[in-house]
């Protein structure tokens, strides 16, 4: 764990070098994990965001405050399907950066992956859906201020059959608590 934290503290720093953190992210495919993306997945910390949303509950949002030099922020959320159809994240936007991504994480060996989800994340009828720090996440580019501690960060959800919905989601400490 210290190890990887190091290395993807160096890693963030280095990323200076290059012509744009942006660039590196995605000229790799994959990239190791930032610092504040791997840590183990607990519940949701207090005051994380909830809403309600056609036959979706929605719970547990909140974004991580960014290390100096981190190039992404890293959001996460459970997604209740109530209903009896099949439902589908399909994007995230927010005033808050240029681009939302959807990310899944993988081991590979002992390094931890992340790679772009396409088309959206299923969200099966009955099933409840959580993006936390060790399966997927919202990664955000292009962030206009570093999160800090103590914000907020307005995204917008949209989904396949429920529809979009506006939520701000609380910036808590880099390590999720
Ligand atoms: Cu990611």
């Amino acid at each position: 764990m210290i190890r990887n934290y190091t290395a993807a503290l160096l890693m963030s720093i280095g990323a200076f070098s290059l012509p744009s953190s942006e660039a590196m992210a995605e000229d790799s495919g994959t990239m190791k994990s930032m610092p504040s993306m791997h840590m183990d997945a607990g519940a949701a910390p207090s005051g994380s965001a909830t809403a309600k949303l056609a036959d979706l509950d929605i719970s547990g949002g909140y974004v991580r405050a960014m290390l100096p030099g981190q190039p992404v922020g890293g959001g996460y959320i459970t997604i209740h399907n109530t209903g009896k159809i099949d439902d589908k994240l399909t994007s995230v936007t927010s005033s808050a950066a240029g681009k939302v991504e959807l990310h899944e994480m993988k081991m590979e060996g002992e390094i931890m992956k992340m790679r772009e989800v396409k088309g959206g994340i299923a969200i099966p009828a009955g099933a409840t859906v959580t993006l936390a720090p060790s399966t997927m996440h919202m990664m955000f580019r292009q962030v206009k201020a570093p999160f800090k501690q103590g914000g907020k960060v307005p995204v917008m959800l949209m989904f396949d059959k429920a529809g979009m919905i506006d939520i701000n989601l609380p910036v808590v400490s880099a390590k999720g608590n």
